[in-house]
């Protein structure tokens, strides 16, 4: 006897940044988030669980075909353990169910875009091993409930549960019952809002984020300042994307940027996730925005050196068109035809 439930989840890209953990264990904030789940097909995990009687041993997983241990007591036992604890639950009060608790699981999650280079991919990874999971135990708990599980995987992965622009809010409660993510508006709220992703390198990142923001929480001054200003920016934050105010949410999303990667920089030993491109590439979007009344463009940039560039659709071709012109991909720069020069005769 088997079951199985196949999950996807796309990737968030947060616009006011989480970076730093109040408690690392159950993975507490120290500030509230807020993102914009990239709800395309082409930036998504998807996760397949499968619990079977006849499965021997522990739980087995496997991350892009390759498997992954699940440590005793580590972030995807944890999530596993408290999915199965609700279905036993379940099972223990309704006689009929099958006891899936009871039975091993495999777990095959796959992504359809680079891991680990500051595209968040442990968002969405961990997401869609939620719903998988909680689609599989037929669980009843709301995106919400489950976003506090999620968050047990990884802090940002909370928000990925939600489509549209999602908050996480830090909560107060030491055991971290109400720190949980939940929908600000849905993506039809606004539907001219569109991101750009720069690919700037695709290679693995030095310092992990969870390493990172605890080097932050331990060393960095400039952080509390940060932290004293986080929550009115959320508020502005959210009504920004309500009032569907892009020169706001343009200038909250860079500034939150620059003061999360100002703090990386403020580390000790600091820590680089832009580079020189990355830099070339706020310059750009700081001189398209001067070159209009408003903002038109938002640069965001995460543990990584890719960008992100907000944008509304109306403005996204002229963005798409200089970016083309000042970062020709190899294939544009050797193919002369493509960058609108005339051949060479032969
Ligand atoms: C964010 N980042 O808000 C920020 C901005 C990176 C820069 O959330 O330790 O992988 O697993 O909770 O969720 C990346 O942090 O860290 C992140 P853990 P996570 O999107």
């Amino acid at each position: 006897m088997a079951y199985q439930a196949t999950a996807t989840a796309p990737v968030n890209i947060a616009v006011i940044k989480y970076w730093g953990k109040r408690d690392t264990a159950l993975i507490l904030p120290t500030n509230s988030s807020l993102s914009v789940t990239l709800d395309q097909d082409h930036l998504r995990s998807t996760t397949t669980s499968r619990a079977d009687a006849a499965f021997q041993g522990p739980d087995r997983l496997w991350l892009n075909g390759k498997e992954e241990e699940i440590k005793d007591g580590g972030r995807l036992w944890v999530c596993i353990k408290e999915l199965r604890a609700w279905r036993r639950e379940m099972e223990e009060s309704d006689s009929a169910l099958p006891k899936l608790s009871e039975w091993p699981l495999r777990i095959a999650s796959y992504n359809n875009f680079p891991t680990a280079a500051g595209l968040a991919s442990s968002a969405s990874g961990l997401a869609a091993l939620v719903s998988s999971l909680s689609t599989l135990y037929a669980l009843p708990q709301s995106a919400s409930e489950l976003s506090r599980i999620a968050r047990q995987g990884s802090g940002s992965a909370c928000r990925s549960l939600f489509g549209g622009f999602v908050a996480w809010r830090e909560g107060t409660s030491p055991d971290g019952s109400d720190s949980l993510a939940e929908q600000v508006e849905p993506a039809s709220h606004w539907p001219e809002m569109q991101a750009l992703i720069c690919v700037v390198s695709d290679a693995k990142k030095g310092t992990s984020s969870t390493s990172g923001m605890q080097r932050t929480v331990a060393t960095s001054p400039l952080l509390s300042a940060r932290l004293a200003g986080v929550p009115a920016r959320m508020k502005a934050m959210e009504s920004a994307i309500t009032s569907r105010d892009f020169p706001a949410f343009a200038e909250l999303t860079m500034a939150d940027s620059n003061q999360f990667h100002a703090v990386c920089l403020d580390t000790s030993p600091p820590i680089f996730y832009l580079n020189d491109v990355s830099r070339a590439i706020i310059a750009l979007v700081e001189e398209i925005n001067r070159a209009n009344t408003t903002p038109i463009a938002a640069y965001t940039f995460d543990a990584g050196p890719n960008a992100v560039i907000y944008a509304q659709a109306k403005d996204m071709p002229v963005i798409i068109t200089a970016v083309k012109k000042f970062f020709p991909t190899e294939q544009e720069f050797t193919d002369p035809l493509k960058v609108g020069e005339a051949p060479l005769p032969q």
